[in-house]
Parts: structure tokens; sequence; C-alpha cells
């Protein structure tokens, strides 16, 4: 047993309370957060980790990033979405074939210095599983499946389930095998529904990438635009698989991540409400497109969490650089309100949206803590703001109660 001191513990509850000068006991598991005093008495032989000075808090989830993408800086173009697609596309085979090893660690361990244990990795090549697997992260390991053309429909399923046996053979409590659905523009429809399936026999998590951008919008509602001509080159005829409604449709009884759906503010009362979120991305969407409405997406109750998508289409995995991007990009919101917000929508939120006993600090719950530096402040309401603003990397990081090395 282990009795860790805070000068603050901010639970991720639903009311959002802040302890301060308590202690939380755990094991793998959190047995009991009160008083320290309280703590010692009942379990006379913990360990303890006195961070008196410190804030401790739920250990972070980055819902949505792509480590395989992680050695690109400046070879991709940005400022409009298929101009982006176009370049990754030019790239790919650069992608696939170079060793992508050490920039795929560098970028695991850049997350468990920020305090994040838990990671959605879309794995397009399966370069990142075996990384994931040997390293101390908790991964949703997600294979991607994708491929519009219908002749080759085949290889790309059997190439698919490939990497994701693969995956399958690597599943532990830190590493769990998930499906992504690249996209309703890349992603024919046959693939889709075998791949939804599968995620269904099998009991596991769908993400898909969805109205990422106008241009997507416009091909799915009517066939045409950026999409249509870009198809056009390949075949005359081509349409899209689907309508916005029907994408969705497909994924009913599945618990999916919807990433992105930065134009999906039609289509949201369709999202179910205990299965469905959306993961937003605030740097890849400015660099790739728009900006998500959050306000809206936040009063039609759906669950939101922030990401930071890949080095394909952000400067930065750190997720505290994602924070302070998203409360810029939304200066709409109220300050502190969002903060509070911000802090949820990488714990409390995405470990809904993953169906995972983490993200809030409470009796029973997987022992997954961060601790991060603390400071004064004359009022409680602005932690998480100042948190925000000033927070690069943890101080301590607990994974199942055992201390993470970074
Ligand atoms: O989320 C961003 C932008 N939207 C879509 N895809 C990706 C992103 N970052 C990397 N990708 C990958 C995606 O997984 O790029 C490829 C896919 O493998 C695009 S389709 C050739
Ligand atoms: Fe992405």
């Amino acid at each position: 047993m282990k009795i860790l001191k805070a000068k603050f513990i901010i639970l991720c509850n639903d009311n959002f309370d802040i302890l301060q000068n308590h202690a939380i006991a755990f094991n793998h598991k959190i047995e009991k957060i009160a008083k320290f005093d309280e703590l010692i008495t009942e379990f006379k032989e913990a360990q303890i980790l006195d961070f008196s000075d410190s804030i401790a808090m739920p250990a972070l989830i980055n819902s949505h990033i792509h480590l395989e993408y992680s050695s690109n800086k400046t070879t991709f173009s940005y400022g409009d979405f298929l101009l982006w697609l176009k370049s990754v596309i030019a790239n790919g085979a650069k992608f696939k074939n170079s060793d992508k090893n050490s920039a795929i660690n560098q970028a695991i361990y850049e997350q468990l210095r920020a305090g994040v244990s838990t990671i959605g990795e879309i794995s397009s090549f399966g370069l990142s599983a075996n990384l994931c697997a040997n390293s101390p992260i908790r991964t949703i390991y997600f294979s991607e499946i994708l491929g519009s053309n219908s002749a080759i429909l085949e290889e790309q399923w059997s190439g698919f389930l490939k990497r994701f046996n693969t995956a399958n053979e690597l599943k532990s409590d830190l590493f769990i095998p998930a499906i992504s659905v690249h996209s309703p523009y890349s992603t024919h429809i046959e693939l889709a529904k075998s791949a939804i399936n599968l995620a269904k026999k099998s009991d596991m998590i769908l993400s898909t990438h969805f109205m990422e951008s106008l241009d997507e919008k416009r091909w799915l509602e009517y066939g045409s635009g950026g999409f249509g001509e870009f198809f056009k080159e390949f075949n005359k005829n081509s349409k899209p698989f689907y309508s916005p409604s029907s994408f969705i449709e497909l994924f009913s009884g599945v618990r999916t991540l919807f990433i992105h759906s930065i134009f999906a503010k039609n289509y949201l009362n369709l999202m179910d409400k205990s299965l469905h979120s959306i993961a937003t991305c605030p740097v890849s969407n400015r660099l790739l497109s728009a900006r998500f409405d959050l306000a809206n997406a936040l009063k039609n109750g759906i669950n939101i969490s922030i990401a930071t998508d890949g080095l394909s289409s952000n400067i930065s995995l750190n997720i505290w650089d994602e924070l302070r991007a998203a409360m810029m990009a939304h200066s709409y919101m109220d300050l502190n309100e969002f903060a509070k917000f911000a802090i949820k929508s990488i714990t409390s939120n995405p470990a809904k949206a993953l169906n995972l006993n983490l993200g809030e600090l409470k009796a029973g719950n997987i022992a997954d803590i961060a601790i991060f530096d603390g400071f004064n402040i004359s009022d409680i309401n602005q932690l998480c703001t100042q948190m925000i603003l000033h927070t690069k990397n943890a101080k301590s990081l607990y994974i199942k109660g055992e201390k993470c090395e970074f």
C-alpha cells in the first residue's frame, strides 16, 4: 500500500471537487481518499509519498494520436485538408518503410513525461504495436482499415487482418486492441461493415475520423466539391459510400470515438450519447481545416475529449500544449469554466469514451495518478487555469499503482 499526500487533489468527479491537504491510499487500485492522519492510522505499513507541495490528479488520457507519423516535421502541406491529404499520399511510401522506431519511442516517452498514462493510438501500418506494448504506457490500439478501390478490397482486408491479429497477440490490461475505420471518404462500405462487425464480435471500441473538412461534408451530402474532383481522377463515376447519417448509423450500438466532427453540427442528434463521443484536436483542426464548435457540442450533451492527433498535423505531442492552444482557440468561452472542462477533456471524459475505470480519483478505480508542481493561488477556481498556463511535464506518474520511470 502507498499513501500519497498532496496539497491539492483534483478528483475529476462530476462535481469537480478539489480536495486540499488530503491523501490517497492505493495499491494497483485506489483504496481510499481521506485526510493523511486517517489513512496512516488505517494503513500503518504503507509507503509514504510526500507530495505536500504538489497537485495530484488522475493520470491524463490522450485519446487520439498517430505515433507512426512522429518523424514528420515539415513534409506535409497545411492550410487546406485536401492539400494536406495529397501531401500525405505523395509521401506515403516513405512513412511505411523507413525506420520510425526512435521517433515513436520518443513520442511515447513525451506522453509519459507530460503525465499521460493512456493513449488512443491510431496505427496505420502496425509499426507502433510492439513499441507501445513494451513500454509502460496503456494503449488503446486502434488498427486502421481504409481503402476505397473496390478492385482491391480483399487485399486491403487481409492486410488489415494481419495487423489486427498481431495486435491481438499483444493484448494485456495495458494494451487493448481496437479498430479504426479511417473515414467515410477513404473507407469502402464493405470494409467498414466488416470492420464494425469484427469490433462488435470482439467487444472492441471503434474510432473514425468524421466530418473533418468542408470538402468531406460536401462529398457526403452532395457527392461534389473537392473530394468529387479528387476521386474523379481515379474513377469518373465515383460516388460517396455513405451520407453523413448512414455513416453514423453504421456505428449504432458500438462504442465509438468520432474524431474531429468539425462539420457534423447537423448530425450530432444522431449520435448515441452513451456510446458515441467526439475527440477534438484544436491544433490539427487549425492546420488542416477549421475550428470545432465546442460550445454547441457541449450544449448538445456530447462527451468531448481533447487530443493531440499526430505530428502529421501538429507541432507538439504534449497534451498541455494542446490545452493551451484550445484555451486560446475557444476564447468565446469563460476562461475558468473552459479550464475545468479542459481538465475533464483529458481525464474523465476520455475515460468514459474509452470505457476505462480511470480518469477520476475514487476508491475502486485503477491507480493511475499524475503529480504536478503545486503553486500558490488565492482562489481555488484559478487552479485549473494556472495549471494549463504553466504545466509542461509531470513531476511523477503512477500507472496501475506503480511508479513510472520516464
Ligand atoms: O487526424 C489527422 C488528419 N485526418 C486524417 N488522418 C490522419 C491524421 N493524421 C494522420 N492521419 C493518417 C490516417 O490515419 O493519414 C492517413 C491515414 O493513415 C491519411 S489517408 C492516406
Ligand atoms: Fe487523426
